[in-house]
């Protein structure tokens, strides 16, 4: 099936935030944000603001009649400041006007004083002075401690990884109106809209059944809006509660790339020990994550660090801790993967460095200590449907690693002012919530008594194609034309206590739970069919929109039995719950069966450098990717595909740069680069690796949101590898992002322009 979306996307039919018809009286929403990342506010003057015409009305901390918090895992975060600031960016006042421009002049006019505190932008730093979100945490398996002695090679070093601006093309925005009794109904550009009335109910102090939040689709998403779409919700709720008029607060992307927070800069130590034959006996690392100035999701993002900081490899000795360090930054949040890039950007440097050292490809030492079924990973969880073997050698026998390398080899050989390179990265990410509870979701499936159906579910459409999925779900367990099926808005009074749509988990959760509504309702229509028919129920099925009995076609269709079962009051509406079994995570053992299963993956990158200006194009990326059983290969490789150029952009381009007043200088996108249609590589070829799939995933179709951004990892040490070529005295920095810059000085030693 097609994506039900293409069309409106194309033709800019689709609806999003900004093209909801405008209710008469709405009043526009403008964010006033502290320009200084850490102080005491000793005055503000709102006068002239509030002169300029046009200007309804300035609203602060001192007009929040619940809790001035919105704070999700830890109460640590104010809607507005109050006395301090902690970022540049940090929300004071929503200044309300007529207009956008209204609001945008009259904030110029705001006078506010600060005096100013000391600024930490390092996470090394902040660990130092203790300035810690959360306790460290550590997983351990095996003993590293006596593992030491018995390795043949050690290797120590340091891997940095920066930040990275989600860059949805729609940026944060909400809009809210006022309903009957004080209740307001919120469209919010949300992952969570379950978040969103959550926190704007405990804002206002009221309870959630007053807050109706409302998602039709959101232009992406990438993580940005599981957590930080909430305050701009929240605060044009607070408008509409204190004026009783519709109030609308979109960012501008300038507001937007300061205000918000990005993922997580990594800072981390490796030290990694090998057997004489190669195989990694141990392994140690600590993470140095940089929260930024409140908590946000930093514990959880820390956390999937700690899951996914062995990659792909069995590793028998292990010690992993992880610190999350509080920072005058934005609050750094949720982004596709989710900190399970971090942790893997350091053992694929800790292998590329030890590679380097023992004179060797790093695709021997990667392939050498591959995941295998019964190996045990560092939290306990017992790996099982491990593909990565076969995938390897999928990779193998498709692609021809030894003949790819051996053009390369020759291309160098005959080439001084262009070099080749490339790489090898495997991908192993754990599917599910890493927080337990999390792991469930609704469907509301409505029958019309003409045939046609409803479906709502917790599922938030942010281009990811979940719609098709749920539409499909629905019409292969009916068997009738998806023409008769429509996906309605994610709404919290139809689908209540959703989790937000993340963790690649959406059309799992979400599709379970619509299967076994739909399946309930096939079995009532099914039932009804046979009583009307005089048969037994075996005996019939619905196909293709008609029932069939003992395999023959009858003359009733799908809608007439519809219509029979409601004029014999047959309850034509099915709620659906689904809750992942099996799973479970100890916090203080740090142990459990937290997934329902993993994904598995390998990419092949191939880079050319110029090696006079330091410039790269990626010639090809051939992907070997375990889908399971796909369920919809369009929509699926288009997530491979965007996954991997997201992380490409994250390794090579995308380089977020605060200075040390904590304000963000690549503000912009003529100073933020993302990649563009030049950037990809000229081939993504993606291979399926033919598999069983598991039960635990949505029509045995595995997640695939999240596991093709770390791919992107690989076009880091392609390029190392490339510039390796060129300066055989080139020491490996893992400083990511590998911009032009970097690449320059690693094949020229320095840079010197005299
Ligand atoms: N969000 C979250 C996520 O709240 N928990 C997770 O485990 C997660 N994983 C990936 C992406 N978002
Ligand atoms: Mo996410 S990083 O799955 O919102």
């Amino acid at each position: 099936m097609k994506n039900i979306d293409s069309k409106g996307h194309v033709t800019g039919k689709s609806i999003y935030l900004d093209d909801i018809p405008i209710i008469q009286g709405t009043q526009f929403g403008v964010v006033f944000d502290s320009p200084v990342a850490h102080g005491t506010i000793t005055s503000i003057d709102y006068t002239k603001a509030l002169e300029t015409p046009g200007v309804i009305r300035i609203i602060t901390h001192e007009d929040i009649p619940g809790q001035n918090q919105i704070g999700g895992i830890i109460l640590d975060e104010q809607l507005f400041a109050s006395t301090e600031v902690h970022f540049v960016g940090q929300p004071i006042a929503l200044i309300i006007a007529e207009s956008n421009q209204i609001a945008f002049e009259a904030r110029k006019l705001i006078e506010i004083e600060i005096s100013k505190k000391d600024v930490i932008v390092d996470p090394r730093e902040a660990q130092q002075k203790d300035e810690l979100i959360i306790p460290p945490r550590t997983f351990e398996l095996g003993d590293t401690e006596n593992s030491w002695e018995n390795c043949a090679h050690i290797f120590e070093g340091q891997a940095d990884s920066n930040g990275q601006e989600h860059l949805y093309i729609e940026t944060q925005g909400a809009y809210a109106i006022p309903m009957e009794n004080g209740h307001i109904r919120i469209s919010s550009s949300t992952q969570g809209p379950t978040v969103v009335q959550r926190t704007t109910a405990n804002v206002l102090g009221i309870g959630m059944h007053k807050i109706e939040v409302d998602v039709i689709r959101i232009g992406g998403g990438f993580g940005g809006k599981e957590d930080q779409a909430t305050p701009w919700a929240v605060m044009a709720a607070l408008g509409v509660s204190i004026l009783n008029l519709p109030v609308k607060v979109v960012l501008s992307r300038l507001d937007d790339m300061r205000m918000t927070g990005k993922r997580h800069p990594y800072s981390s130590d490796y030290k990694i020990g090998f057997s004489k034959d190669l195989k990694i006996i141990a392994y140690e690392t600590t993470f140095y994550q940089n929260a930024g100035a409140a908590a946000d999701l930093s514990p959880a993002v820390m956390e999937r660090t700690l899951f996914h900081g062995t990659n792909s490899y069995f590793i028998p000795n292990v010690k992993m801790t992880a610190y999350s360090c509080k920072t005058n930054l934005p609050p750094n949040t949720a982004f596709r993967g989710f900190g399970g890039p971090q942790g893997m950007f350091v053992i694929e440097s800790a292998l590329s460095h030890a590679a380097k050292e023992l004179g060797i490809p790093t695709h021997e030492l990667q392939k050498l200590n591959l995941l295998k079924n019964g190996n045990e990973f560092p939290y306990g969880q017992i790996a099982d449907g491990v593909e990565l073997n076969s995938i390897w050698h999928e990779m193998e026998s498709k692609f021809d690693i030894g003949s790819i390398e051996k053009e390369i080899d020759e291309f160098n050989s005959s080439h001084t002012d262009v070099k080749k390179g490339f790489s090898l990265m495997p991908v192993t990410f754990g599917i599910s919530f890493t927080k337990t509870p999390m792991n469930q979701a609704r469907a509301l499936v409505h029958i019309y008594t003409d045939g046609s159906v409803g479906i709502s579910t917790g599922a938030v459409e942010m281009g990811q194609g979940v719609n098709t999925k749920m539409l499909q779900i629905a019409a292969q367990i009916f068997s009738i034309d998806s023409k008769c099926i429509k996906l309605e808005s994610t709404n919290t009074t139809r689908v209540a206590n959703t989790s937000p749509s993340a963790a690649s988990s959406t059309a799992d959760l979400n599709g379970k739970a619509l299967q076994k509504a739909c399946n309930v309702l096939l079995e009532r229509l099914t039932t009804c069919a046979a009583d009307h028919l005089n048969v037994s129920c075996t005996d019939v099925i619905l196909k293709d929109g008609m029932v069939y009995t003992n395999g023959n076609k009858t003359k009733l269709t799908w809608d007439q039995l519809v219509m029979i079962a409601f004029l014999k009051r047959i309850c034509l509406t099915e709620n659906g719950h689904y809750a992942t079994p099996t799973i479970n995570f100890d916090m203080n053992k740090e142990k459990g069966h937290p997934f329902a299963y993993h994904v598995y993956g390998l990419a092949l990158a191939q880079v050319t450098l110029d090696c006079i200006r330091g410039t790269y194009e990626f010639d090809a990326v051939k992907i070997v990717h375990d889908f399971g059983k796909t369920m919809n290969p369009d929509v699926d490789f288009g997530q491979v595909e965007g996954g991997l150029i997201q992380g490409m952009g994250w390794m090579t381009m995308e380089e977020i740069h605060y200075n040390d007043e904590g304000q963000l200088m690549s503000n912009t996108l003529s100073t933020y680069k993302i990649p563009d249609i030049y950037s990809v590589p000229k081939t993504v070829t993606i291979e399926p690796l033919d598999t069983e799939g598991t039960d635990m995933a949505i029509l045995k179709s595995k997640a695939v949101g999240e596991p093709p951004l770390m791919y992107g990892i690989g076009a880091y040490f392609a390029i190392d590898n490339a510039i390796k070529s060129f300066n055989p005295n080139f020491t490996s920095t893992f400083d990511a992002p590998f911009t032009h810059e970097k690449v320059l000085m690693g094949l020229h030693g320095s840079l010197d322009f005299e």
